[in-house]
C-alpha cells in the first residue's frame, strides 16, 4: 500500500492546486558537499533552472550536459494563511531519478525512481502566510539495484558518468510538472472503476478510498453536464442506462464527482475523467468492448530538442496530430511511464497505451539493444543485487498500476523490457513481479512485457507469465541487414513458425522493428541508413506478419528519432524514428500511412 495519494492535482471547492512551473535555481554538486553546507536550506550561488525540463541540453560544455551525480533545485513560493486548516503537499510528476524534498529546511519525503510522482505532505514543515523554501536534492546516477539498469564509472579527472544498460539519453532532472496541492484532512486519497457491459447499459462498480470515516457519494455527468447515476457509500455500483462507450479513435469520457460529507457539509471533492470500456485477450485477439482491435502505432519516447525529457503540451499536441495522421491507434510507453498527460490527453484522443515500468537495462552490456540480437549476453538475475531491484521493480510497478488504474487508454501492463529471460532465476524473478502486478489491477487488464532476440521460444522461461506476448525483433536490421534482407526473412519465419507450432492461442504484438534511418539519405538502390531502405525493411516486415494470424499489432521503432549516449552506433542518437526529431516524417511514413488507413 502506497502512503500517499497519487490522484492527479485538480482544484474546487475543497482543494486547491498551484503550479509551481516555471524558472528555479539550481546548482551541481559533484563533490556532494550539499548537505554538510546546509544547501537544504538554501543553495549557495545557484543559476537558474526551468522546471519541467531535463537540465542536460541547456548547457554548452559536455561536464554539464554530461553531468552525474548530485544536483539540486530550490523554490521559493508564498503560502496564502487560508490555507492554514488544509493539508499541504508538493506534488512533482517525478524527479530523476531519486530525490530528497526538503521545506523550509526539513526533510518532507525521499523517493527512489525517475518517472513517477514524487509526493511530500509538508503541512507541518509550511510557515503560513509566508514565503516558504522548497529545496529538492537529487541524483541521477545508475546501478544494478535500481530501475532503469546501468552504471555509473568515474572519469581520469574525477567526473562520475552514467553508463545505461538502455539505449536513450540519462535525461534527469525534475521533467514534469510541479504542484503545491492544499486538500481538506479528510480526504479522498484513491479511486478505482471497472466497468460491465449489460445489452445497452453499463454497470461501472467504484471504490473510493479515504482517510476518515464520513459518507461518501459518487456521480457519474455525461459530456452534456447531464447526471446520468448517483451513489453513496465508499463502494458500489451505478447503473449507466444506454452507456456510451468509449472506443478507438472514438473518445467519450463522463465525470465522476466523489464527494465526502459531513450531513450537508462538504468536506473534500474530487472529479476525474473516466471511459467507459472493456479490455478482453479473447484466444487470438484483443478485445475492446467485444470487438477485436489490430493495435497499429509506435514505440515512443518522452524526448526533444532543448528540454530532453521535459513534459510539454506543445511536443505532446504535435506527437498525436503525427499520430493521427499515419493512422495509428496506439503507443507503448518505452521504456518508463510517460508524464500524466500523455494519458489524459489519449484518453480523450481514444489512442490505446501499453503502459511500461522502467525496467529497462537487466542485461548487463551498455550497449545490449545490439549485443541482444547477436546472441551476446550475460545473466543477470543471479547476483547479490537482485533482491534490492526486485523491490524497486515492485514498487515501480505498483506506482504506476496505482497511478494509471483510471485511464480508458491504458489496456495493458508492460512489465519489462528485453530482459534476460532464458534461466530459471529470470524465472522466478518475474513471476514475483507479475503476481504482484496481477494483484494491483482492479480491472484486471492483460499483462505482457517486450521480449528481445533471445528470447526464442524454445528457451524462454518468462512468455507463459504473459496475457499476449510482444517481440522486439529486428531482422534485416542488427541480424542479417542490407544485402542479407532476403537470409533475414527466411530466418524471421523460420521464429516465428516455430511459435506458431507452440499453438498458444494468445495475441502476439510486435513492440519493436525499425532500422536506424537518416533523413538526409537516398540511395538507388537502397542501402542501410537510407530512407529506402528503411521502406523495404518495412514491406518485409509487414509480408511476415500479414502471414500469421496471431499476430494482432504492430509498434513501430521508433515514433521519432531521439537522443541517445554516443557510440558508434548512434549518430547524435538512434534515428529509428519514422518521423525525425523535429517531428516531420521520413518517408517511411507514408508507407506506414497507406498501410494503416487501409486496415481500417
Ligand atoms: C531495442 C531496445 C530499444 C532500442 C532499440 C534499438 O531493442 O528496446 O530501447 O532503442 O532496440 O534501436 O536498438
Amino acid at each position: 500500500m502506497l502512503n500517499f495519494s497519487e490522484l492527479y492535482p485538480c482544484s474546487n471547492q475543497a482543494r486547491m492546486a498551484h503550479s509551481l512551473d516555471g524558472m528555479w535555481k539550481f546548482r551541481f554538486d559533484p563533490e556532494e558537499k550539499g548537505l554538510q553546507e546546509g544547501w537544504q536550506h538554501k543553495l549557495p550561488h545557484p543559476i537558474s533552472m526551468p522546471v519541467p525540463a531535463s537540465f542536460a541540453d541547456f548547457f554548452t560544455t559536455k561536464e554539464e550536459r554530461d553531468y552525474c551525480g548530485d544536483f539540486w533545485y530550490e523554490t521559493e513560493v508564498f503560502v496564502p494563511r487560508e490555507w492554514e486548516k488544509q493539508e499541504l503537499e508538493i506534488r512533482f510528476g517525478s524527479i530523476t531519478h531519486r530525490s530528497f524534498v526538503y521545506c523550509n529546511g526539513n526533510l518532507a519525503v525521499t523517493h527512489e525512481g525517475g518517472f513517477l510522482p514524487v509526493v511530500a505532505n509538508v503541512t507541518d514543515y509550511v510557515k503560513f502566510g509566508e514565503v516558504n523554501t522548497f529545496v529538492i536534492k537529487a541524483n541521477n546516477e545508475l546501478n544494478e539495484e535500481s530501475l532503469p539498469c546501468g552504471t555509473t564509472t568515474v572519469l581520469s579527472d574525477g567526473r562520475k558518468l552514467a553508463k545505461p544498460y538502455f539505449d536513450f539519453f540519462n535525461y534527469s532532472g525534475i521533467q514534469r510538472s510541479v504542484w503545491l496541492v492544499s486538500k481538506p484532512k479528510e480526504s479522498i486519497e484513491d479511486f478505482s472503476v471497472e466497468y460491465e457491459l449489460n445489452g445497452e447499459d453499463a454497470v461501472v462498480h467504484y471504490q473510493i478510498m479515504t482517510n476518515g470515516n464520513h459518507e461518501v457519494s459518487f456521480e457519474l455527468f455525461d459530456e452534456a453536464k447531464q447526471q446520468v447515476s448517483k451513489s453513496t457509500g465508499g463502494q458500489g455500483s451505478v447503473i449507466v442506462p444506454k452507456a456510451h462507450l468509449w472506443n478507438v479513435g472514438d473518445a467519450y469520457l463522463y465525470q465522476a464527482v466523489m464527494r465526502i460529507w459531513d450531513g450537508e457539509t462538504l468536506i473534500d471533492e474530487y472529479s476525474s475523467k473516466i471511459g467507459i470500456r472493456t479490455v478482453k485477450i479473447v484466444g487470438k485477439e484483443i478485445q475492446i468492448n467485444g470487438k477485436a482491435v489490430y493495435l497499429k502505432g509506435f514505440g515512443k519516447h518522452e524526448d526533444f530538442e532543448v528540454i530532453g525529457r521535459g513534459f510539454n503540451w506543445g511536443v505532446l499536441k504535435r506527437d498525436f496530430e503525427c499520430m493521427k495522421w499515419i493512422g495509428a491507434n496506439c503507443f507503448r510507453t518505452s521504456h518508463y511511464p510517460y508524464a500524466e498527460e500523455w494519458y489524459q490527453f489519449a484518453d480523450e484522443e481514444g489512442f490505446l497505451i501499453i503502459d511500461e515500468v522502467p525496467a529497462v537495462g537487466m542485461m548487463r552490456s551498455t550497449r545490449n539493444f545490439a549485443d541482444a540480437g547477436t546472441g551476446q549476453f550475460t545473466r543477470f538475475f543471479e547476483t547479490p543485487t537482485v533482491p534490492n531491484l526486485l523491490k524497486a521493480h515492485l514498487q515501480a510497478v505498483e506506482e504506476m498500476i496505482v497511478r494509471d488504474k483510471n485511464h480508458p487508454s491504458v489496456i495493458a501492463w508492460s512489465l519489462f523490457n528485453e530482459p534476460e529471460t532464458t534461466s530459471e532465476e529470470s524465472k522466478d524473478y518475474f513471476t514475483t513481479i507479475f503476481e504482484a502486478a496481477r494483484a494491483l489491477d482492479p480491472q484486471k487488464r492483460p499483462m505482457t512485457g517486450a521480449f528481445e532476440k533471445n528470447s526464442q521460444p524454445e528457451i524462454c522461461k518468462c512468455y507463459q507469465l504473459c496475457d499476449f506476448i510482444c517481440l522486439n525483433r529486428y531482422y534485416g536490421w542488427y541480424i542479417k541487414g542490407g544485402p542479407e534482407l532476403v537470409d533475414a526473412r527466411k530466418a524471421f519465419l523460420v521464429e516465428m513458425n516455430k511459435w506458431k507450432d507452440k499453438n498458444l492461442n494468445v495475441p502476439f504484438v510486435f513492440t519493436e522493428f525499425g532500422t536506424d534511418t537518416m533523413p538526409s539519405e537516398h540511395k538507388l538502390p537502397s542501402i542501410m541508413w537510407s530512407q529506402e531502405y528503411q521502406n523495404e525493411y518495412l514491406d518485409m516486415n509487414f509480408e511476415i506478419f500479414d502471414q500469421f494470424d496471431f499476430i494482432q499489432g504492430e509498434l513501430v521503432w521508433n515514433f521519432a528519432d531521439f537522443q541517445t549516449t554516443e557510440g558508434i552506433m548512434r549518430v547524435n542518437g538512434n534515428k529509428k524514428g519514422i518521423f525525425d526529431r523535429a517531428r516531420q516524417p521520413k518517408s517511411a511514413a507514408f508507407v506506414l500511412k497507406n498501410r494503416w488507413e487501409s486496415m481500417d
